[in-house]
């Protein structure tokens, strides 16, 4: 690709750093061959008695190696209504198929797009006729009809990294078809699933009476989209190379030591009601209850870090983990044994790998997921000779490719439970058969896939209508 990539995303990250993780860097690759710029909030919120003029950011710019990354502080105001108002009270709850945590605030969606112009706004000057122009998750989705109006002809993709539902859940927000024709300012738009891409071409077929125009593309409100499913993966090298590095090898033979006795089981999520935390714990309560030889015999160490603790479903979610914790250490521990260690934090980076790879089983079980990286992360960590099973949600986006994990239904409680009775007694061989299918397809479908498909289908999107103003 010879045109200059621009990312914009909510936050931007220095691709330099290990915390940044598998995108950061499979995106820092690309931006880093361009010359690319990256855009976002600088995660500085202007309270009013310090200046904060709602919609008037101040920009900063910082060079990292070739790229340059532009960040822009928000208002308190406009933070409040477009960050934990709109994107993680409405559009987070509602994609994740739950209506019923949605706050329907009439006075969030302003501010949403107040951020969203802001954004056009401090963006447009920096663009060259030639430059790409990425766009990540649901904090941009009117990003590119922003910039449209005030004339940018630029190809624009969008990557929904979080599930898109059905076009009756998505019909419940008031005001959807907003973002539906939004939507279609884009020139592409990557879902991480085929059951993904089939919620929007229904929704724009039932919603906007788009047109099928072949080849992924789709016509409504007098513009072409391409749409597809663009599964993202993660850094294999890289994850195996944190894997074989000083803190992920102590991690790994601390927790071996620690647990020489019993096998271990992980789960490692951000503290978030769609990660299916509470019904996981519930399953693994019924496993000690219905197979007493898993007692005393296997550990559960569940890392949930801190999240959006401003938003109150998240609040709630905490507390009922705690309890549902406690309840299992009181009822089944003994002197020298806990059954559930819990901890509300986050694990350095370095030392995942080390924890993965000493466990024998991972609990991914959320009820609904874009896609889930702890469970390619799992697989990547593990020991070929003698690896570790993964337990997976087939409501994660994962589970469309990772068909050699046990898969389980979250809400079904006792057969989650069996699923990880079956995890814990399967035989060498068959752990060693599944681990091969698995790495076989994280390794095909790495990020650098994912970034380098995504940017080679906008690269031949069609421009034809690129810069039509419909707003
Ligand atoms: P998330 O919901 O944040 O991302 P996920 O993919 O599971 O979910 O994790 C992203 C990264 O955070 C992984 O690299 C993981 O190791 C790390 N992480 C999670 N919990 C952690 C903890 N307690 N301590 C340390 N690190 C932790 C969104 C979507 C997902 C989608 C990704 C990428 O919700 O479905 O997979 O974007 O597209």
């Amino acid at each position: 690709m010879s045109s200059r990539l621009v990312v914009v995303s909510n936050r931007v990250a220095d691709p330099r750093k290990t915390a940044a993780g598998g995108l950061a860097v499979a995106l820092g690759d690309v931006l880093n061959k361009t010359g690319g710029l990256w855009f976002g909030w600088s995660g500085k919120v202007i309270e009013a008695e310090q200046g904060g003029v709602a919609g008037e950011g101040e920009v900063h710019t910082h060079q990292a190696g070739a790229v340059k990354l532009v960040t822009v502080d928000l208002s308190r105001e406009d933070h409040d209504a477009y960050y934990a108002g709109y994107s993680n009270g409405v559009l987070w709850p509602v994609f994740h198929y739950r209506l019923d945590l949605a706050d329907f605030d009439t006075g969030y969606i302003a501010g949403y797009r107040r951020v969203n112009q802001l954004f056009a706004r401090k963006l447009l000057p920096l663009l060259q006729p030639d430059d790409i122009i990425w766009v990540h998750d649901y904090h941009l989705i009117p990003l590119a009809a922003e910039l449209r109006a005030l004339g940018c002809a630029n190809r624009i993709g969008f990557f929904l990294h979080i599930p898109l539902p059905p076009p009756l859940i998505l019909a419940a927000i008031p005001g959807h078809d907003w973002l539906i024709r939004a939507l279609f300012s884009f020139d592409l738009l990557g879902f991480q699933s085929k059951a993904d891409l089939g919620h929007f071409t229904a929704y724009a077929q039932a919603e906007a009476h788009a047109q099928n125009v072949g080849e992924g593309r789709w016509r409504a409100f007098n513009r072409t989209v391409h749409a597809g499913a663009f599964p993202i993966g993660i850094d294999v090298d890289e994850f195996q190379g944190l894997a074989q590095a000083k803190e992920g090898l102590d991690m790994y033979v601390r927790m071996k030591e620690e647990y020489s006795r019993r096998k271990l089981l992980v789960g490692v999520d951000r503290l978030d009601y769609s990660k299916g935390l509470p019904q996981r714990m519930r399953a693994f309560r019924e496993l000690l209850a219905s197979y007493p030889d898993t007692r005393d015999s296997a550990t559960l160490i569940q890392i949930a870090s801190p999240s959006r603790e401003d938003v109150s479903a998240y609040s709630d979610i905490l507390h009922e983990l705690e309890s549902l914790c406690g309840s299992i250490n009181g009822n089944f521990g003994e002197l020298d044994w806990m059954p559930v260690r819990y901890m509300h934090r986050t694990v350095a980076r370095a030392r995942l790998p080390g924890l993965y790879r000493a466990s024998r089983v991972a609990l991914v079980t959320p009820l609904r997921d874009g896609m889930n990286l702890v469970a390619k992360e799992f697989i990547a960590a593990q020991d070929p000779e003698d690896p570790g099973v993964l337990v997976l949600s087939r409501f994660a986006g994962a589970a469309e490719q990772l068909r050699d994990a046990l898969l389980v239904n979250p809400y079904d409680t006792a057969g989650t439970a069996a699923a990880i009775h079956m995890a814990l007694m399967m035989p060498l061989e068959e752990r060693r058969e599944r681990h091969q299918g698995l790495m076989n397809s994280i390794r095909r479908y790495d990020v650098h896939w994912w970034c380098d498909s995504f940017l080679e289908v906008l690269g031949e999107a069609s421009a034809e209508e690129s810069g039509t103003p419909w707003l």
